[in-house]
């Protein structure tokens, strides 16, 4: 899969079909992430052309990402420090909490803020090389790009502890029984399982798409009655649009895709169109 352009010095991009895949190609510094890096990732995330509906993000090379490119923290002040962790938070909020849903490529390497952007993306498909890890502990500094807010949620705070008091590395297989990965598939297999995840989420209504991005976090962080409440304007404000109401009517004229049980293990369902 190669990049057609580039959205920054280390993102190439290319478009395919309604999916953007966005590369990051800086395999000689183990995709280290630069300001610029994550500032790309969220600007165009937050803002995707207007025929993208779905987006995947993978590396170009063995590692995702060894995380904060290290360079950057040398010799800087503690409120350049605070401006810097800043300066993650927004843009990786961009990505979670923006309009279309990004399935990542996990492989080798998923180290520090780049275990932070993967938590950042909505789908994570990981191979068997995927490894997880914090060194932050053993680098003297804290986590910054959002980690401390999204793991505990997936993983718990007592593992995320342990990752960062320790050093523990998760493999893959962790990774996955843990929920840091959604998928995992065999070797070099995960940029085509996220395409296909990709291109299935792309013929899903925008609108439900919109409210699974937008909605379900905050009502994760809700009160039960609370959540009820804006489950029910969101699921009111989803069957009202037109695609909804096309898709239903698929549904009761037997023209839908039906579901079914499939084996491969992977958590996925399968649709038959009858
Ligand atoms: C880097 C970085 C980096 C590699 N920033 N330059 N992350 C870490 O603490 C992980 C640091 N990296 C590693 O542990 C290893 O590089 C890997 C296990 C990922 C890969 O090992 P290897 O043997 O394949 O490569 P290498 O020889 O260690 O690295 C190749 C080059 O990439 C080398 O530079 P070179 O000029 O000597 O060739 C490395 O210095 C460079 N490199 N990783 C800068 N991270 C928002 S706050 C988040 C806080 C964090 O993310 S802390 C965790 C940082």
């Amino acid at each position: 899969m190669g990049g057609q352009s580039s959205l920054s010095e280390f993102v190439r991009y290319e478009q395919r079909g309604p999916i953007a895949v966005l590369t990051l190609d800086r395999p000689a510094k183990r995709n280290a992430l630069d300001t610029a890096t994550v500032l790309a990732l969220g600007a165009f995330l937050a803002d995707p052309p207007a025929d993208v509906a779905a987006a995947v993000l993978r590396s170009s090379s063995e590692h995702f990402s060894a995380g904060l490119d290290l360079s950057e923290l040398t010799h800087t002040s503690v409120f350049e420090g605070v401006l810097h962790s800043r300066g993650w938070h927004e843009p990786l909020n961009r990505i979670q909490l923006g309009t279309i849903p990004v399935v990542s490529v996990l492989r080798g390497a998923v180290i520090g803020g780049g275990l932070e952007l993967a938590l950042a993306t909505h789908i994570r498909v990981a191979e068997p090389s995927a490894y997880y890890a914090l060194p932050e502990g053993s680098r003297g500094i804290f986590v910054g790009g959002g980690a401390s807010v999204r793991l505990p949620r997936i993983i718990g705070v007592h593992r995320m502890a342990d990752m960062m008091l320790t050093g523990r590395v998760l493999d893959a297989s962790a990774g996955l029984e843990l929920g840091i990965s959604q998928y995992l598939v065999g070797h070099d297999e995960g940029d085509d399982k996220a395409i296909e995840l990709a291109g299935r989420i792309a013929e899903n209504n925008p609108v439900t798409n919109y409210a699974v991005l937008q909605a379900l976090p905050r009502i994760a962080e809700m009160g039960p009655n609370e959540g009820l409440f804006v489950e029910s304007l969101m699921a009111a404000i989803s069957q009202g649009s037109d695609r909804a109401k096309e898709l239903l009517d698929d549904f009761l004229a037997g023209r839908a895709a039906k579901v079914i049980a499939q084996e491969s293990g992977d958590g996925a369902t399968v649709r038959e169109t009858p």
